[in-house]
């Protein structure tokens, strides 16, 4: 039903939040597919999760600052913007202002393409985005791309993605930039934040696990009452299906995300599996941060346009995460901070 063999290849291309870990995949993927790799990020280079030396790397650079997006696209052929000052719902929900700074970012970068007439750009939005008064109850509907419309957006980050979504649009439609959008629904795996504040759910629960199980522990702290859904997409999924956008000619938003909706009880005894342990005791923090109620990616736009769709389990995907976070942890202790708030 769906097509397999694709690859962007040949290219010299840009990658701004390479240090990161969505765009630490997407330089280690676009690098094995035979491309040239500019990687930058504000990180400085003992932070970045994934590091390649074969790529040109601009460590501890500040997008905020229009003359190094001006310095980095030169003779570039594409433009990825992974870049944004996120996290989970801990961080974003207590750093409003930090987060609808990266507006700074996307505008630079899109002014500093159109200058040097770069072929295509893309932005990575988010399920934040969407209307949050439609996210109201658990296992919802999945979200379809028209829901984001009348704007009410997560406070902060979430106006900060809907606005820089439609100055890519205007950049399309007034000078003529190509831009490809997608709203990313929970992504995760490995190289990517399990500790220190900007943790994910996915990333947070296995570590507390992981975490319960190597002290004995018989509880785990866990944020709302357990009820609350959500989807969660595997980052090699979400790189796929980002690839395959860029390559498509469709420049409106589009979601990249699963649609196999759970609960975060759902989800914490599939970890729970995972480790081979009985289940733990659950302490419910309902004074901790819970975005939305209920949220879910409706894939059907994407089927349509890409002949796509992902395949990765959310029990599958969260035991590569499992593992790979219980070998950091083995390793470097618990208590990493990759990248506390400047
Ligand atoms: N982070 C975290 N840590 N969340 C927890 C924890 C924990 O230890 N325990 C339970 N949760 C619950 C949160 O209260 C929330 O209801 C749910 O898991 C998901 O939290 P999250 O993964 O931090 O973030 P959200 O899905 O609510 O929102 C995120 O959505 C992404 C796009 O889908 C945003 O924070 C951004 O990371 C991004 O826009």
């Amino acid at each position: 039903m769906f097509n397999n063999n694709f690859m962007i290849k040949s290219k010299k291309i840009l990658i701004v939040g390479a240090g990161g870990f969505i765009g630490g995949h997407l330089v280690n993927r676009l690098l094995k597919d035979g491309n040239s790799i500019v990687a930058s990020d504000i990180k400085p280079k003992e932070y970045w999760f994934q590091d390649f030396p074969e790529a040109e790397n601009h460590y501890a650079m500040d997008m905020k600052d229009i003359s190094n997006c001006r310095k980095v696209v030169e003779n570039i052929d594409y433009v990825f913007n992974m870049a944004c000052n996120m996290g989970g719902m801990g961080f974003i929900e207590n750093n409003k202002a930090e987060c609808m700074q990266s507006v700074l970012i996307n505008t630079n970068l899109l002014i500093a393409c159109k200058e040097k007439k770069v072929q295509r750009y893309f932005f990575s939005s988010s399920a934040c985005a969407y209307n949050t008064t439609k996210q109201k109850d658990v296992f919802i509907e999945g979200l379809k791309e028209e829901d984001a419309y009348p704007a009410n957006p997560e406070d902060g980050y979430g106006w900060e993605k809907l606005f820089s979504e439609r100055m890519c649009r205007h950049f399309q439609e007034d000078y003529g930039l190509e831009v490809r959008v997608a709203r990313y629904h929970n992504i995760y795996g490995p190289y990517g934040t399990y500790d220190g504040g900007r943790e994910k759910a996915p990333a947070a629960l296995c570590r507390k696990v992981i975490l319960a199980k190597k002290e004995n522990l018989e509880t785990i702290d866990v944020w709302g009452d357990g009820q609350q859904t959500r989807t969660f997409l595997y980052v090699d999924e979400c790189v796929e299906g980002t690839l395959r956008l860029f390559e498509s000619n469709h420049s409106d938003p589009i979601n990249i995300g699963s649609d196999e909706q759970v609960s975060i009880n759902q989800m914490i005894e599939m970890i729970e599996n995972i480790s081979g342990v009985n289940s733990f005791n659950k302490n419910y923090q309902l004074d901790k941060p819970k975005g939305v109620r209920g949220r879910s990616s409706n894939n059907d736009l994407i089927k349509k346009v890409l002949n796509w769709s992902y395949k990765m389990s959310l029990k599958d995907g969260l035991s590569k995460t499992y593992k790979w976070i219980e070998s950091e942890m083995n390793q470097k202790g618990s208590n990493i901070n990759r990248f506390t708030k400047s």
